[in-house]
């Protein structure tokens, strides 16, 4: 096992891994910046490391300072969290030639998944369905690029083959735009990810975001741990998650979670990570693989019983998967809403002092955060301050657990999204289950219209 792992984050995902490591009785080194102090887990580390200063570039970006914390302290490991370093292959590439382990794949797999195209190639060989599309990067022939389009048929998206996570892609609805879209997605991408290479999908109008959760040991077993439904979002923010999908069979579920497990096999897949798809008309088209472990994590955790980050830390300790896919068996429903320091309205940040804070409990509630009262949420990360996650022996036990945790919630002294959280949990589209990824944003557009109706 792990003897000392350096938490490369902050916020609720290191309080998570620090839980995990002192389960294992891995001893945690907690790095923070000079405004994070403070933090929750900082306190219950075993150790802690001021990196640098409190803009992110400074500290939880800053590779040879988190590597030097490793060093100084006698660490084996670093466990990258989300967001920041997690899916950077050449931060996994320096902590693994600097001695250390880097909870996570192998830095060539990040390295295949950041490259979309690559990614998709990857996995449309191992068989897993994809969306109908270029199957490569465009090349700069216009009149053979219209000619691809004409065949996907129209709408169709261009991506970055750099981009990710909703960034740096265009909608083309008409053969008379094609090639201006595809000059500015080129040029964009060329500017935020030093990558021009673009590829073209079919639109799919309406889908739903259904990714499916793996565990693999990269030494020849995989196992799936279902899907969650992530539709419900923001601007490419996540709001609400749930697991499982709503109207997913259990064939359907089998059918592609032994797809993503071949996959994973067969690219020697390590640690936990993720299949993204659009799902539309029934079926499921890959869009992305995220190599980290993500947000929400939690709502697969209390459906499974499988500590997610405890595996992570025994797979990157040597270990050989413990669990079988026979052993996994979903129980009942979870549901996580996010809860950010933001205005519910405006969705403007709103860092600031946590004046009181009343924690939501009782059967099947879960509150994975940070704060505290007296804690101060700085203004220079992201606005996320917890999660609430609820589980119940049905999607309505978890509905009605969620509507009642949400008002039990107390955060004095910032605003926090929690009201927005309120009507989504009870409108009736949500409460229907499987809305689309455009609900959410459609939902708010009709709101703020009525507001002005009614002046
Ligand atoms: C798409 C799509 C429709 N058709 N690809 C946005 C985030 C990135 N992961 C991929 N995204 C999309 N790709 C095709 N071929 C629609 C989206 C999309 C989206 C996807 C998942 C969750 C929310 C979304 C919001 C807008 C657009």
């Amino acid at each position: 096992m792990l003897d000392k792992v350096v938490i490369a984050n902050r916020g609720e995902i290191a309080l998570r891994i620090l839980r995990a490591c002192h389960a294992l009785g891995i001893k945690t080194v907690a790095v923070h910046s000079t405004v994070d102090r403070n933090l929750k887990h900082v306190a219950m580390a075993d150790e802690s490391v001021c990196i640098g200063g409190a803009p992110a570039v400074e500290s939880y970006l800053n590779m040879p300072a988190l590597i030097a914390a490793a060093e100084v302290t006698d660490a084996q490991a670093i466990h990258p969290g989300y967001g920041f370093l997690s899916e950077n292959a050449d931060f996994a590439e320096r902590v693994e030639q600097s001695g250390f382990v880097f909870i996570g794949p192998r830095a060539e797999t990040i390295r295949l998944m950041g490259d979309k195209v690559e990614a998709i190639r990857a996995m449309k060989s191992a068989g897993v369905p994809c969306v109908p599309g270029s199957g490569g990067p465009l090349g700069e022939d216009a009149a053979e690029n219209a000619r691809i389009a004409d065949e996907i048929g129209y709408p169709v998206i261009v991506k970055a083959a750099g981009g990710g996570g909703g960034r740096g892609m265009r909608v083309v609805h008409t053969a008379a735009h094609l090639h201006n879209a595809i000059a500015t997605t080129k040029s964009e991408a060329k500017a935020a990810f030093g990558n021009d290479q673009v590829y073209m999908e079919k639109f799919l109008e309406n889908p739903r975001h259904v990714e499916i959760q793996v565990l693999a040991d990269g030494q020849g077993n995989a196992i799936h741990l279902g899907e969650r439904d992530c539709s419900m979002q923001r601007r490419h923010q996540k709001v609400v998650e749930e697991a499982p999908a709503p109207g997913i069979t259990p064939e359907q579920r089998a059918e592609i979670g032994k797809v993503c497990v071949e996959a994973c096999i067969r690219i020697g897949y390590r640690g936990a990570g993720t299949f993204e798809f659009l799902y539309e008309d029934g079926r499921f088209y890959f869009i992305e693989m995220n190599t980290r472990i993500q947000v929400e994590h939690p709502v697969t955790e209390l459906i499974t019983g499988v500590d997610l980050v405890r595996e992570q830390l025994l797979i990157a300790a040597g270990n050989k998967l413990s669990i079988k896919q026979s052993d996994i068996v979903l129980d009942g429903h979870a549901i996580e809403c996010r809860i950010n320091a933001e205005d519910p309205e405006t969705f403007m940040p709103s860092p600031g002092l946590i004046k009181h804070f009343h924690s939501p409990g009782g059967p099947g509630v879960r509150v994975d955060s940070h704060i505290y009262e007296g804690y101060r949420v700085p203004p220079n990360y992201d606005s996320m301050i917890g999660k609430l996650i609820v589980h119940g022996a049905d999607r309505d036990q978890a509905l009605a657990r969620m509507r009642v945790a949400l008002s039990e919630m107390v955060v004095d002294g910032i605003k926090t999204n929690v009201p927005l959280q309120q009507r989504i949990i009870g409108d009736s589209g949500f409460q229907r289950g499987g809305v689309n990824i455009h609900y959410l944003e459609k939902r708010l557009k009709e709101q703020k219209e009525k507001a002005i109706d009614l002046g």
